[in-house]
């Protein structure tokens, strides 16, 4: 802990022990009385995982959080801002099987362990609505929702190849396994295991996730609008069916390429596609074994490995030929493993002049490659200006097979009957108007996003409400019989084994048919924890609702969130989720918005010695680094360190010159009251412009997120101040009280202890978090500037006009930036340098 200060300042400890219980007993931040008239904003944090004490990293999140809500406090609105737990999931089961200790026990130890840091760190939350996601009466609300899902077609189980980690022993949803196929969880890398599973078909709600997200650009850090794009991942295009020679049912490919129909020499279908085992279904010997021997080597394959591009291509004839619908012709069908079985159709029409991959197939199988798309034709009918040295488009390089480059680019069609001679673009227009007139094709779209695999076989998690009867019919359990409750552990092996050790409750598994009575089996999974968050933003609305999982009527007001902070780890799967099931319960006339969260901002990580923060890397957990720093300095330090946005290393967060900052700011408060018969030598406005320049750039800069900015600017101000203060008695004292007052204001956004007691000392009741914001003087905004003279070796070389209350340091560095000062010095070395601030800076040359 910080010594007292020498001058007999509090210490941050002891300004903490002052305030803290003084708030809790006023009840600050309640948000919900129904006569509240101010208007409303919903600020959210995401809520934690309760896997451990929070440590300095966790606390950036919150900071930014609290900035924004006691900001808009101060502005006048009735603030929302709740806090919860997302306390079900592998993190805690983990560490609970690692300590032998039943996950409830350690998941609510962790929790009451959090709950009191965030109560120390003073995080303005409204402690009324606090919520636990493995609470019976908010996991209830899941699997009503599941029934909800479940009765509009939107909840289904199917067999299916799932990722599998080998080391947590779970299914994991695609968004978990990392670009490199290790888990993004244990690091393991993932296998592909075929279980019957639980799904959410967010395919239906593609297209409205993809054009929704217009709503959200400008409020909603870009970066995130583009990866959700990407990972919906729509492409236009058409279906084209093929017949297959000796078969009924025609292979029907996804193309986003219909214009190069007649340049397809072969077709493709995954191995791991049941087309493909239909198709050697019957094959003589020659086929039918490499076939599965090749099929053996795919399962092993992550998908990562399999689209890499460089890859050396293999595959294996299937000794079946489709026919090309437009010209007859014969294709041979093949097996590759560069063909997704679970992307389009599964089945792929190869055009190797104008596909990369299937180019490199053919040429590895020695396959012909036909070129219908003359590139050196652009299709805007203008040949391009190639300057020297420049590489030559596509010209001269119209033999694929030989140079082994595709030629994916625009052109005019060629040895394609009639569309010959049409643009790309017009060209697909008019194959697609010709496939739909034959009935062999139809315009198509396809999308990179698959259903939400929402099934986990382990303990710590939503039961799924569902009653599987003995002749395999599914029976969903009547909504009045909720919650479906998690047995007791007593007796159960949690350890992971690739079957959910619900099974194993034998008393809790076995129940007779809702239906009629009949002996039946409950389904044994768990949800995915992503369930559990894509909603609870709802449920802080009426937390103690027993009737509903939230009060429409409550959501009405409040409604969607204003703004949501948090980490950018969630730009994927927490968003897209929560943007989901919020249109799904839109369709359902339960809430009247289609989107979720208005704004978003996505804080930077908070990194130590340039990797993510963690306990086992040495992180600083909050509740010492609050005993060493202070809640204000910390967080004013985290808030100075950058842009938000940023990454941010702990190493450049200096706690200790904050809690400097920190003192000198309150010594103002201590001047201005200890002193009363001290009148200050303000006469002029050279204080109260700076002071109100201030309130006038605060709002902007807060709503822009530049926290950094507005400290910096704080910073000035006391600075300007304490040299008002130092300059000895004077004309008035208003101005000085004045930004003392201002400083205090604007420091209850992010040193609320700080700035509570300068509140006190300057004569005001508590809570200054709740009194509101001053606004600007006009007639002091009016930019004032003296004119500063730069001299080099004597002679005038530049006038400056600066403000007048400019610091010395700042104007010696604008005279040394003055282009015509810059080039005067030229070479030169320079030697003495006077600085007299407005209105001078003399430089002397060696
Ligand atoms: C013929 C063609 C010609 C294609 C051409 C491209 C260029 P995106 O944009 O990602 O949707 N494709 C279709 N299904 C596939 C699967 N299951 N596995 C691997 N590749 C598949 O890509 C669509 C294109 O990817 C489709 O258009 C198809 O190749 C391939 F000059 O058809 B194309």
């Amino acid at each position: 802990m910080a010594d007292a200060e020498p001058d007999g300042l509090p210490t941050a400890q002891q300004l903490q022990e002052k305030w803290l219980p003084r708030w809790d007993e006023l009840q600050l931040f309640r948000s919900s009385q129904p006569e509240d008239k101010r208007p409303r904003k919903y600020i959210l944090d995401m809520f934690p995982y309760p896997s451990g004490d929070l440590h300095v990293g966790h606390s950036e999140q919150y900071m930014l959080g609290d900035f924004l809500a006691r900001y808009w406090r101060q502005r006048g609105f009735n603030v929302l801002h709740p806090i919860g737990w997302d306390s079900f999931g592998l993190p805690a089961e983990n560490a609970a099987i690692k300590r032998g200790a039943d996950p409830r026990q350690w998941t609510y130890d962790n929790i009451a362990q959090q709950r009191e840091t965030f109560h120390r760190f003073g995080v303005s939350f409204d402690w009324g609505r606090v919520l636990h996601t493995s609470d019976p009466e908010y996991y209830r609300w899941n699997q009503w929702l599941f029934l909800q899902l479940y009765r509009r077609g939107l909840a289904y189980r199917k067999d299916s190849w799932v990722n599998w980690d080998p080391v947590d022993q779970t299914v994991l949803a695609n968004e978990q396994v990392l670009p490199d196929g290790t888990s993004d969880r244990s690091g393991a890398v993932v296998e592909k295991k075929k279980l019957t599973q639980w799904y959410f078909r967010i395919t239906a709600y593609a297209d409205r996730l993809l054009d929704d997200l217009k709503q959200l650009e400008g409020t909603w850090p870009a970066k995130v609008l583009a990866m959700q794009r990407n990972w919906i991942g729509r492409s236009n295009g058409a279906e084209v069916d093929f017949p297959v020679e000796g078969r009924d049912e025609p292979i029907t490919v996804f193309t986003t390429r219909p214009d190069t129909l007649h340049g397809a020499t072969f077709m493709v279908v995954a191995p791991d596609a049941d087309l493909a085992a239909e198709l050697v279904e019957g094959a003589p010997a020659e086929i039918a074994e490499p076939f599965a021997a090749y099929l053996a080597r795919v399962r092993s394959t992550t998908e990562v490995e399999r689209l890499s591009a460089d890859r050396v291509k293999t595959g294996v004839f299937l000794g079946r030929y489709a026919i090309n619908p437009v010209n007859g012709e014969r294709l041979p069908i093949w097996a590759a493993d560069y063909v997704l079985a679970d992307y389009g159709t599964g089945a792929i029409m190869a055009v190797p002049a104008h596909d990369q991959r299937d180019l490199d197939f053919a040429r590895a199988f020695d396959l012909p490659v036909r070129v219908v798309v003359d590139t050196t034709q652009p299709a805007t009918g203008v040949i391009p200006t190639i300057r020297p040295g420049e590489p030559v488009p596509d010209l001269g390089s119209l033999d694929p097979k030989a140079t082994g480059v595709a030629l994916p680019g625009e052109g005019r069609l060629t040895a394609s009957g009639s569309l010959n001679g049409l643009s790309k673009t017009n060209a697909i227009q008019r194959i697609i108007k010709d496939l739909e007139a034959a009935g062999t094709g139809r315009a198509a779209k396809n999308y990179r996003l698959r259903d939400w695999l929402i099934s986990r076989q382990r303990f710590w998690g939503t039961p799924i409400p569902i009653i599987h009867a003995a002749d395999g019919t599914e029976i969903p359990v009547p909504e009045d019989r909720l919650p479906v409750l998690l047995p007791d552990t007593e007796g159960l092996d949690l350890k992971p084994k690739g079957t959910s050790p619900l099974g194993a409750a034998e008393a809790w598994v076995n129940v007779p048919s809702p239906i009629d009575g009949s002996p039946a089996r409950r389904d044994a999974d768990t949800m995915d924890t992503f369930v559990d968050s894509s909603w609870y933003f709802l449920r802080f609305l009426s937390p103690h609702d027993d009737a509903r999982p939230f009060d429409p009527a409550e959501a009405e007001k409040w409604a969607p969130v204003d703004q949501y902070v948090g980490g950018v780890e969630h730009a994927i799967l927490h968003l897209l989720y929560a943007r989901f099931i919020t249109k799904v319960l839109f369709d359902m006339g339960l809430v009247h918005f289609t989107e979720p969260f208005s704004a978003l901002l996505n804080q930077g990580m908070v990194l130590s010695g340039g990797q993510k923060m963690s306990k086992s890397r040495g992180g600083v957990d909050l509740g010492t680094a609050i005993d060493t720093w202070g809640v204000d300095a910390i967080r004013v330090a985290m808030a100075f360190a950058g842009p938000p946005e940023d990454a941010i290393n702990w190493e450049d967060v200096h706690p200790a010159g904050s809690m400097k900052f920190l003192a000198r700011a309150l010594r103002l408060a201590e001047d201005v009251t200890s002193r009363p018969d001290v009148v200050w030598a303000t006469g002029d406005d050279s204080l109260r412009r700076p002071t109100h320049r201030l309130l006038a750039d605060a709002p902007g800069l807060v709503e822009a997120f530049k926290f950094n900015v507005l400290i910096a600017r704080v910073m000035e101000l006391t600075n300007a101040t304490r040299k008002a203060i130092d300059s000895g008695p004077g004309a008035a004292d208003a101005a000085v009280r004045e930004a003392t007052e201002t400083i205090a204001l604007i420091l209850s956004l992010v040193a609320p202890f700080t700035a509570e007691e300068m509140w006190e000392r300057l004569g005001y009741p508590p809570p200054v978090a709740l009194y509101g914001w001053r606004k600007a003087d006009p007639t002091l905004l009016v930019e004032e500037s003296v004119t500063a003279i730069v001299q080099v070796d004597g002679k005038v070389r530049a006038r400056l006009d600066v403000p007048p209350t400019i610091t010395a340091e700042d104007l010696e560095r604008l005279a040394r930036g003055n282009d015509v000062v810059r080039r005067a010095l030229g070479e030169k070395r320079i030697g003495r340098v006077v600085v007299r601030a407005p209105k001078v800076v003399s430089i002397a040359t060696e």
